[in-house]
């Protein structure tokens, strides 16, 4: 009911200006060369509809960027993402399933605003996001130590974090383009201090590595899938730093005790099999780090692309 058939929209995004490691940009060519898109066409049997470029988004780079209220490259990104939530609507609102390839995690303001307008206009339905990654992204820039703004992606999206004139993402507008309860997360083992007080305060649904350990993957899934409940539409937001190093190491932020490739191709599986998928983000590849382990790396995140798009074991 969500998606027409087997029509997949495809927005590949070199941006990496919401951390300060290079390299993150060169993902999307990375997984496309791996041969991701022709095995989603040739094996899976999707419809592609992709410009066949890897956005830059140069045109929309300010020439001065300062740092503002601790954020750096707040225009930079204001300006990538305003951009994409009209790609990643575009797809969505011909009903679509929409994969975006970053990146950094910053690009989710984009995506989740575009699937959740669409969504909201073609259904009237609010979107309910997983968000799987070691870290929770939802520092507001006065929480943040970091300043980047790759780690604040769910406090703009949540209301929680103050939006101002539209160049600083007042694009967003008042309305929070996701609710908190809709909101689940798999995998934490990174969390500042700011960010554990915001998941307590507002009852987030969090399931971290602890919890992997305690109820196994299988359980975490139908909690988690329960906590959303059935005939929602859901957007995946994979961090490819929820994997454990091990498997892929080649991400800006690697946190050590992680997912195991398995359990996170199980997570994609189990949210491909409610039907509700409605986009997906891959983001945090940056094939120019720990250079022995790109294609590692890359491998893994083209795995669970194809996990999430539908592929099965057997
Ligand atoms: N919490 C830290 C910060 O705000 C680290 C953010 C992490 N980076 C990511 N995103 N890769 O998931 O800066
Ligand atoms: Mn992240
Ligand atoms: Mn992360
Ligand atoms: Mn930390």
């Amino acid at each position: 009911f969500l998606s027409a058939g087997n029509e997949l929209g495809v927005v590949a995004v070199g941006f990496s200006g919401g951390q300060c490691k290079p390299g993150v940009d060169a993902a999307p060519t990375a997984l496309i060369q791996a041969g991701l898109l022709t095995q989603l066409k040739e094996d899976l049997g999707y419809t592609l509809h992709h410009d066949d470029k890897v956005h830059n988004y140069s045109s929309l780079m300010p020439h001065s960027d300062p740092s503002y209220r601790n954020m750096k490259n707040p225009l930079a990104v204001s300006a990538v993402t305003q951009q994409l939530a009209t790609q990643v609507y575009e797809h969505a609102k011909h009903g679509r399933l929409v994969l975006t390839l970053g990146g950094d995690h910053s690009i989710a303001i984009g995506t989740v605003a575009g699937t959740s307008r669409a969504i909201k206009e073609r259904l009237g339905r609010e979107i309910a996001v997983i968000w799987v990654d070691a870290h929770a992204d939802i520092n507001t820039p006065e929480t943040s130590d970091s300043g980047n703004i790759h780690g604040m992606p769910v406090a703009f999206l949540t209301g929680l974090a103050k939006v101002e004139k539209n160049e600083m993402f007042g694009w967003l507008g008042e309305e929070p383009k996701l609710s908190l309860k809709k909101l689940v997360y798999i995998g934490l083992r990174d969390v500042d201090k700011g960010e554990k007080k915001i998941l307590r305060e507002h009852g987030v649904r969090a399931f971290s590595m602890h919890d992997i350990d305690r109820y196994g993957i299988g359980r975490v899934m139908e909690m988690a899938l329960g906590h959303i409940g059935t005939d929602t539409p859901i957007h995946l937001s994979f961090d490819v730093d929820a994997l454990d190093p091990q498997w892929a190491p080649s991400t800006g932020t690697p946190v050590r005790g992680g997912l195991t490739l398995r359990e996170g191709d199980y997570i994609a599986e189990c949210v491909h099999e409610t039907g509700s998928l409605v986009a997906m983000d891959l983001v945090e590849v940056n094939p120019s780090l720990e250079a022995m382990g790109a294609q590692e790396t890359i491998r893994a995140g083209c795995s669970l692309v194809r996990c999430a798009l539908g592929d099965t074991l057997l």
